[in-house]
């Protein structure tokens, strides 16, 4: 393979954009390379301006559940178009999304579109904060919700104390409000409501981690967050950016049988458009303006063309029932046959999976939090993600993410990377 217009493009890139890119990830800089640009895709493969093909498991980091490209949604794409960009007005396209998002996930009694995914996650803390009257939530270590300034944390220097800024530009005030818990330790949020009586407004989590790599949440995990955030007055949000519309129709609230106060949604229900969405009780919902005393607003929120194109991603997906089954027995044999391969050369390999996503961690032992993930070898991730990636498999370019496996993957695909990664374990390194 050669990458030379994708690393001239970039040489010119980096010259506009900070790192050459428009989202940190997509610079390959956890992987120690220069990253391929995407001319186009279809089904379940990317073409780069080299020519380069190749298997796709990013997905566009999740809402290609259908693959890339799929008919369905380009069509309704196509007829959105005839009718006009936007409008910033009511649309009965906004209804029909309401609508379908409510009767896929009941517990939202009440639904706001916004524009991303990060602007989900920040509006429902800020409805939670408003609802409770109280200032400070709790988030998880590895558990990634978007860039709004409180949830860019990390945990302060005792676990019991406010968090400190993760990133540059976050004030030490704002970050103070976040506490961070132990992805799967409901002890360490019970510490937390112990020390902060009163004052937590809501619990956000990923229902199951995806931003560390995918940990799923251990028995009794989630329901001990819905015991405790009853018992303490504080609501518990479910940030399925990820895991919305993934594992199954009714995404993790469905599997799990929880039943959150607030969730937020990305990803699949704009189809790749950029489309978000937070709701649920509606007693909570009805602090949201122009009902009541929480601001948020958008010139793009509910979007025609997104609209359009997330109605006929979710409709296919419900008129489809069939799919999530299949995507899953593939992603199985997929994960089963990734970790068989890595454990056959050396057992410094765990692979996580649930329904169609998935990681592959360089370590020894369960991944069960943020630091078991953190043990794992990112620069023998960094090994595997290039030799795949120079034979026409694209991953995720960093130890800490998932892998998306599409409706559009066949067994043709799965066995063509199995075969990659034994020549891997075989020789590469
Ligand atoms: P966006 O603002 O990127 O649409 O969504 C933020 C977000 C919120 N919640 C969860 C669980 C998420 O995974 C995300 C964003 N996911 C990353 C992938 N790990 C997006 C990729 C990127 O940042 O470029």
């Amino acid at each position: 393979m050669t990458f030379s217009r994708s690393d001239e493009l970039f040489s010119e890139a980096v010259k506009y954009m900070p790192g050459g890119v428009n989202s940190p990830v997509r610079a390959y800089r956890a992987v120690g390379r220069t990253p391929v640009f995407i001319r186009r895709a279809d089904g379940a493969y990317l073409f780069d301006e080299d020519g380069n093909r190749y298997i796709d498991y990013v997905g566009s980091w999740g809402p290609a559940i259908l693959g890339h490209n799929n008919p369905v949604v380009k069509d309704a794409i196509l007829a959105a178009l005839e009718n006009g960009l936007s409008f910033g007005a009511a649309t009965e396209a906004e209804l029909t999304m309401a609508k379908l998002l409510q009767s896929a996930v009941p517990s939202l009694e009440m639904v706001r579109m916004v524009n991303s995914g990060t602007e989900a996650t920040m509006s429902a803390l800020r409805v939670a904060r408003g609802f409770t009257g109280r200032d400070k939530i709790i988030k998880f270590s590895g558990c990634y919700h978007g860039h709004a300034d409180g949830l860019l944390v990390k945990a302060g220097s005792g676990l019991l104390s406010g968090a400190s800024p993760d990133s540059a530009g976050v004030s030490a005030s704002v970050a103070a409000c976040t506490l961070v818990a132990d992805f799967n330790s409901t002890d360490s949020v019970a510490a937390l409501f112990e020390r902060n009586r009163g004052e937590i407004a809501a619990v956000i989590v990923e229902p199951v981690a995806a931003n560390m790599g995918v940990v799923p949440p251990e028995k009794g995990f989630l329901e001990g967050l819905r015991g405790i955030c009853t018992r303490e007055g504080a609501l518990l949000v479910f940030d399925e950016v990820i895991t919305g519309f993934r594992l199954g129709f009714g995404g993790a609230q469905e599997l799990f049988g929880i039943r959150p106060d607030l969730s937020c949604f990305g990803k699949i229900i704009g189809a790749g458009l950029p489309v978000g969405a937070y709701g649920g009780r509606r007693d909570v919902m009805e602090t949201v303006s122009p009902l009541g005393p929480v601001y948020q607003a958008g010139t793009l929120s509910g979007n025609p063309i997104a609209m359009a194109a997330g109605i006929a991603q979710l409709s296919y997906l419900r008129e489809h029932p069939e799919l999530y089954p299949a995507m899953e027995k593939e992603a199985a044999r997929l994960f089963r046959g990734l970790a068989e391969i890595m454990q056959k050369k050396d057992a410094a390999c765990t692979v996580n999976s649930i329904a169609s996503i998935g990681s592959l961690f360089f370590t020894r032992g369960r991944v069960r939090d943020f630091s078991s993930a953190l043990t794992s070898d990112t620069k023998r991730y960094a090994g595997y993600f290039s030799y795949m990636l120079d034979r026409g498999v694209y991953q995720a370019p960093a130890q800490f993410e998932a892998l998306f496996v599409s409706a559009a993957h066949t067994a043709r695909e799965i066995d063509q990377t199995l075969e990659l990664a034994e020549t891997f374990a075989a020789g590469g390194s």
